[in-house]
């Protein structure tokens, strides 16, 4: 499948990472100091999930089967609290794209250990899945795949779980950086103990992993913040790469993936720790990305 065409398909599926219309030159990398009124008007203003977390919102998409995907049924009922706050979600919903609204309940030692589930069609079949976060108290973390079939919402894949209580990942990026024409799924397992970057293929079957690298972090514990990473052409071959911080999170690299293994395009110390999203802003310019450090200040990488 052409990049375009792959590319389409996310716009359609309205996904949180979208791939990179153009490329930016990594190799020449600046990083200079903005201020946040520059860019917080392209943060996406997403509607609160009704019945939802303190700080859920709810996912939308303009194509495919499912319109939108919340979470809802807030508990305490997991004892983790790492994502800001110790309430997380019981509940995943969607709404199809004829408007009705399904919903399924986890087991009372299960939760949604994330804030918003994202919407993407992964294999190109024209039926859109629903990416979560999925904990248990025994297993902690996984990424599990919901979509409507057959008039029900239902479990499609899942990674499985981690393997042990209290041990959590978090997705860094999902589009097609092997360069297949299907989207993959990029995550950082346990990025608050040392961290290790997984990319998993969904072609229809059992999601498989591809690759995997250690040495990453895409959260800080405690924090709401989820975004700390964006996908981007950063080489300018036209296929997808994925900016992740290292493990202190006070170094930026730029990976191609599409080799099957990881391959580090460019990389950019900061002055400080990583504290928030990266937001991609692109113009007739180029991508530059956006973010601030937890010494208060922001910046801009380009
Ligand atoms: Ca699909
Ligand atoms: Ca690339």
């Amino acid at each position: 499948m052409r990049l375009a065409e792959v590319w389409k398909r996310l716009c359609a599926a309205g996904s949180l990472f979208l791939a990179a219309s153009s490329s930016v030159s990594a190799s020449s990398w600046d990083l200079s100091e903005t201020t946040r009124s520059k860019w917080a008007a392209q943060e996406l203003r997403q509607d609160k999930a009704p019945d939802g977390l303190p700080d859920g919102h709810i996912a939308k998409a303009s194509k495919g089967d499912i319109g939108a995907t919340w979470y809802s049924s807030p508990t305490t009922r997991y004892r983790h609290g790492v994502i800001g706050d110790a309430i997380e979600a019981g509940r995943l919903n969607v709404k199809d794209s004829a408007g009705t609204v399904h919903f399924l309940d986890l087991p009372e030692s299960e939760v949604f250990e994330d804030r918003t589930p994202r919407l993407a069609d992964l294999d190109g079949d024209g039926r859109t899945e629903v990416i979560t976060i999925r904990s248990s108290s025994r297993g902690g973390g996984s990424v599990t795949l919901y979509g409507v079939r057959y008039g029900t919402l239902r479990e499609i894949a899942s990674t499985g779980f981690i393997g042990r209580a209290n041990r959590w990942l978090n997705i860094a990026g999902i589009a097609d950086y092997l360069g297949t024409g299907s989207l993959q799924i990029a995550y950082v397992e346990t990025p608050h103990i040392g961290g290790t970057l997984r990319v998993f293929e969904f072609t229809g079957g059992p999601l498989r992993e591809v690759l995997s690298a250690r040495g990453f972090s895409n959260h800080a514990i405690g924090s709401r913040n989820l975004g700390l990473s964006a996908t981007a052409d950063m080489n300018g071959d036209g296929i997808a790469d994925l900016l992740v911080p290292t493990n202190s999170r006070r170094e930026l690299k730029a990976l191609s993936l599409n080799s099957g293994t990881v391959r580090e395009i460019a990389s950019i110390k900061l002055p400080a720790e990583l504290a928030t999203d990266i937001h991609v802003e692109r113009s007739a310019g180029g991508t530059a990305f956006l973010f601030g450090l937890d010494n208060g200040r922001f910046y801009r990488l380009k």
